[in-house]
C-alpha cells in the first residue's frame, strides 16, 4: 500500500513529465481543491460575463453586429458549460456550484463588475477583456488536469472570434466621426485599467500562484500575462488612433516591453469584495435566472424519469431529436408525427 508521501512524489512527478491528471487518477485533495476554485471562477466569470453585453443585443446598431454579439454571448454560455462539466468531474455538484456562486462564496471575475454604458464598450470588452481572457487562457490549454486543458482549447478558439469581433467594432468607430471615436476613447479610458486588473493581483501578492504553477494548473504568473497584454493592446491602440490613459505608459528600450503605471489595488480589493458598480446587479440577475429556470429543470428531471421508466418497460417513446425510433408497435415517431404535425406526447 503506498503512502500518502510516495503517491504524492509519483503524482509530482507526472506534473514534472508533462503526463495529465484525469479524473480517475489519485490527486492530493488540495490539487482538487485549487482546480474547483479556479475552473468554478472561471465557468461563473462565463456566465456572469454574459449579462453586461447582453444588455445591448437589442440596441446593436444593425443586424451583423447583433448578429455576431448574439453569437458570442451564446458562446459564453457553452463556456460556461464546458467549465462546469469539467469541474464536475472533480466531484462537486453543479448545484453545489451555483450555491457558491449565489452565496458569494465563489469569485467571479472582477471585470465585469463595471457598466456597459455605450455601444463603444461592446467594442472595448471584446478587444481587451476577450484579449485578455486570451492571454491568461491559451496557457491553461496545457494545463495539468486533463479535463480543464481540453476544454480551454476549444473555448480559445472561441474568444479569439470575440476579440476579433470587439476590435472590429472599434476600428469602425475609430474611423467614423469625431463623435464616434469620441465614444471609443472614453470606453479605453474606462476599460483599461480594470482590464490590467483581470490578470489578478501582483505577482509578490498572489497567495496562490507558486502552488498552483508548481502543479501546472497555472502556467505564467499574473504580472508575466499582465505585461505581454500590455505590450500587443498598446499598440494596437496606436494603430486606432487612441490613447490609453497612462501618463506612464512608455517603451523601455532596454526590455523591449512598456512600462505602465500604478493599478488602484484598493479598487480592484473592493471591487473583488463585492462593492463595485454592478456586483449587487450581477448576482440578483444570476439567482432570477435559476429561480426563474427551477420548472425547466423540473420538466427535465420529470422527462428523464419518464423516459426511463418507458424504456425500462419496453414501451415506444417520442423522440424530443425528431429522429424516427421503432418501439415493440413498429411505429415510429416519425409516423406518428405525419397524422399530427406536432410533436409526439409522451407514450405512457
Ligand atoms: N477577479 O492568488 P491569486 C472570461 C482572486 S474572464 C476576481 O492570484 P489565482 C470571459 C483569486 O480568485 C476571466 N477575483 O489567484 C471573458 C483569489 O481569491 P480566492 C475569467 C480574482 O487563482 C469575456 C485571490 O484573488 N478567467 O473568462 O492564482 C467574456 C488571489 O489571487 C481576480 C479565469 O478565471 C479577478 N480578476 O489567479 C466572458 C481564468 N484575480 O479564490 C468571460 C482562469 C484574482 O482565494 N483563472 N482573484 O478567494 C486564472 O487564471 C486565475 O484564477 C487568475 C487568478 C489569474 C484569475
Amino acid at each position: 500500500m503506498p503512502t500518502e508521501q510516495t503517491q504524492e512524489s509519483y503524482f509530482q512527478d507526472k506534473i514534472d513529465r508533462e503526463v495529465r491528471i484525469e479524473p480517475t487518477d489519485w490527486m492530493p485533495d488540495n490539487y482538487r481543491k485549487a482546480l474547483i476554485r479556479q475552473i468554478s471562477q472561471h465557468a461563473h466569470s462565463e456566465i456572469v460575463g454574459m449579462l453586461p453585453e447582453a444588455n445591448w443585443i437589442t440596441r446593436a446598431p444593425n443586424l451583423k453586429r447583433k448578429a455576431a454579439l448574439l453569437a458570442k454571448v451564446q458562446d459564453e454560455a457553452g463556456h460556461g458549460l464546458y467549465l462546469y462539466a469539467a469541474c464536475e468531474t472533480l466531484g462537486i455538484t453543479r448545484d453545489e456550484l451555483y450555491e457558491q456562486l449565489h452565496s458569494g462564496k465563489a469569485k467571479y471575475s472582477s471585470i465585469f463588475n463595471y457598466p456597459t454604458l455605450t455601444w463603444a464598450d461592446i467594442g472595448a470588452i471584446g478587444w481587451l477583456v476577450d484579449g485578455a481572457a486570451i492571454m491568461n487562457q491559451v496557457p491553461l490549454c496545457r494545463a495539468s488536469y486533463g479535463p480543464y486543458s481540453r476544454a480551454m482549447v476549444r473555448i480559445c478558439k472561441e474568444e479569439s472570434f470575440h476579440q476579433r469581433q470587439g476590435f472590429d467594432i472599434m476600428l469602425t468607430l475609430c474611423r467614423g466621426t469625431e463623435a464616434q471615436r469620441g465614444m471609443a476613447q472614453d470606453a479605453l479610458n474606462r476599460w483599461w485599467w480594470p482590464s490590467l486588473m483581470m490578470f489578478g493581483p501582483r505577482d509578490d501578492d498572489s497567495p496562490h500562484s507558486a502552488q498552483s504553477m508548481k502543479w501546472k494548473i497555472k502556467r505564467n504568473s499574473n504580472d508575466e500575462l499582465r505585461q505581454r497584454f500590455v505590450d500587443i493592446t498598446t499598440e494596437q491602440a496606436q494603430f486606432l488612433g487612441i490613447s490609453i490613459p497612462d501618463p506612464e505608459l512608455a517603451l523601455d528600450p532596454e526590455t523591449g516591453h512598456y512600462r505602465y503605471g500604478a493599478i488602484n489595488w484598493e479598487e480592484f480589493k473592493a471591487i473583488i469584495a463585492g462593492q463595485g458598480p454592478c456586483n449587487r446587479q450581477r448576482l440578483e440577475a444570476r439567482k432570477t435566472a435559476w429561480a426563474d429556470g427551477a420548472w425547466v429543470r423540473e420538466a427535465a428531471l420529470a422527462h428523464s424519469q419518464k423516459r426511463a421508466a418507458g424504456t425500462s418497460a419496453g414501451a415506444p417513446l417520442a423522440d424530443p431529436s425528431g429522429v424516427a425510433r421503432s418501439g415493440p408497435t413498429g411505429a415510429t415517431s416519425a409516423e406518428t408525427n405525419l397524422s399530427n404535425p406536432q410533436p409526439a406526447p409522451y407514450v405512457k
